[in-house]
């Protein structure tokens, strides 16, 4: 550190430095992140409420309270009537405390938790903190789990079975329904991912698209994860865990003896009220019929976009179910390559050789349309490789 510290124009003209080495979401070359730029009311939203500390929340009730709608709000959308939760750093916490309270309920010497193929990279850290072998469940011809499988996966040291509701590398559902159906015969417990479907599929249905049911009118379903700070358009981080009932807290609580609260239930101890606030401002400025908007926009592009790569040769991997396309070409990792030099940023799945692109809400069409201009100019001048 320095001795002397600099002026305040000085330090902001270098971090603006910083800044710009950054890619911004606006020019619309961002193709690979589940995160977009936050809605307005949750910028403003975020900078009233820098303060205050849920960790402390007794010296903050206002926001305590905040959080509490906020949940309410996700709550009411997935249908958990009695459901209690936290706002918290993101996905992986998330899922953190679903399995968590999980492993504590059932209290198996050598616990494990069924997952599918298709999980989200969260669970093998969660399953190393946690002491859990990961089963790994098979996936049918259109990527989503097996019942079959999960249900063979199934022993008596099992403590959890995962389903994904919006996959991250595809965008699919997993037949929950019947996860759920499996979890009460077996009794085990059920936590759905739903960290970045939980805030798309709930619209669906509206739309005429069809979205099966994941949420808590399921008897199985435990916990659900969904992250405002994906689809629900909060600064980073905005993380969602919701349970069933509140019977599932006693499995995670912490006493905090000095603290104005007597008990903590999330991992992380000082977290800010900035999150909450900004995820309560915009589900009450959206409401649902702000975010059916904004998923009919994102659907309608998902389609467009889908429909071009096809008329242009290339091969879907699924018919995207969510706002997520994944296509193939003869040389995959080339062209992600090529399209990088032209700006342009796409996932590379080594998993299944294809390239992912999320259409998230700040993507416009002009943006695919350029998009798809530079990839019809990529794909013809190196054919060979490059056309499927
Ligand atoms: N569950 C699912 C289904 C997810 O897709 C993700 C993250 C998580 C859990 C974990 O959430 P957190 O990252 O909030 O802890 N999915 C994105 C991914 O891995 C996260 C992301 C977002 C990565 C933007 C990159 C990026 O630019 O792709």
């Amino acid at each position: 550190m320095r001795d002397k510290g600099l002026s305040r124009k000085a330090v902001l003209a270098a971090l603006k430095k910083f800044l710009e080495q950054d890619r911004g979401y606006a020019d619309g070359k961002i193709l690979c992140s589940m995160c977009t730029s936050p809605h307005s009311i949750a910028r403003t939203a975020h900078r009233w409420f820098l303060n205050p500390n849920l960790g402390d929340a007794g010296l903050f009730p206002g926001s305590l309270k905040l959080e509490k709608e906020a949940v309410q709000r996700l709550a009411a959308l997935l249908n958990g009537e009695n459901s209690v939760g936290f706002i918290v750093s993101g996905g992986t916490e998330a899922n953190l405390l679903a399995l968590w309270a999980a492993r504590n309920m059932a209290c198996a010497c050598n616990p494990e938790v069924v997952l599918p193929e298709s999980a989200h990279f969260s669970f093998k850290k969660i399953c190393n903190l946690l002491g859990l072998k990961p089963v790994y469940a098979s996936l049918d011809s259109a990527y989503r789990v097996k019942p079959s499988s999960v249900e063979k996966c199934i022993t008596r040291n099992t403590v959890a079975i995962v389903g994904t509701a919006g996959t991250t590398e595809l965008g699919t559902v997993d037949p929950i329904d019947k996860l759920s159906a499996i979890a009460v015969t077996h009794g085990v417990y059920l936590h759905v991912d739903a960290a970045f479907g939980g805030l798309i599929i709930p619209f669906l249905n509206d739309m005429g698209y069809e979205a099966k049911e994941f949420d808590f009118r399921l008897e199985g379903v435990k916990s659900i994860t969904v992250d405002p700070h994906k689809m629900g358009m909060t600064p980073i981080p905005a993380g969602g865990i919701l349970f069933r009932d509140s019977a599932v807290l006693d499995y995670i609580k912490t006493e905090t003896p000095y603290l104005t609260e007597k008990w903590q239930y999330t991992f992380a101890g000082t977290r800010s009220g900035a999150s909450a606030a900004a995820a309560w401002a915009v589900f009450e400025h959206l409401g649902r019929e702000g975010f059916k908007k904004i998923v009919r926009r994102c659907m309608r592009l998902t389609k467009f976009l889908s429909s071009r790569l096809e008329a242009l040769g290339f091969t879907l991997v699924v018919q995207p179910q969510l706002n997520i396309v994944a296509f193939k070409a003869a040389d995959t990792k080339q062209l992600v390559e090529k399209l990088r030099q032209h700006g342009w940023l796409v996932s590379y799945i080594p998993r299944l050789d294809c390239i992912r692109i999320v259409i998230m809400p700040h993507i416009r069409k002009r943006h695919l349309a350029a998009f798809l201009k530079d990839l019809s100019h990529i794909a013809q001048a190196d054919a060979s490789s490059l056309k499927p």
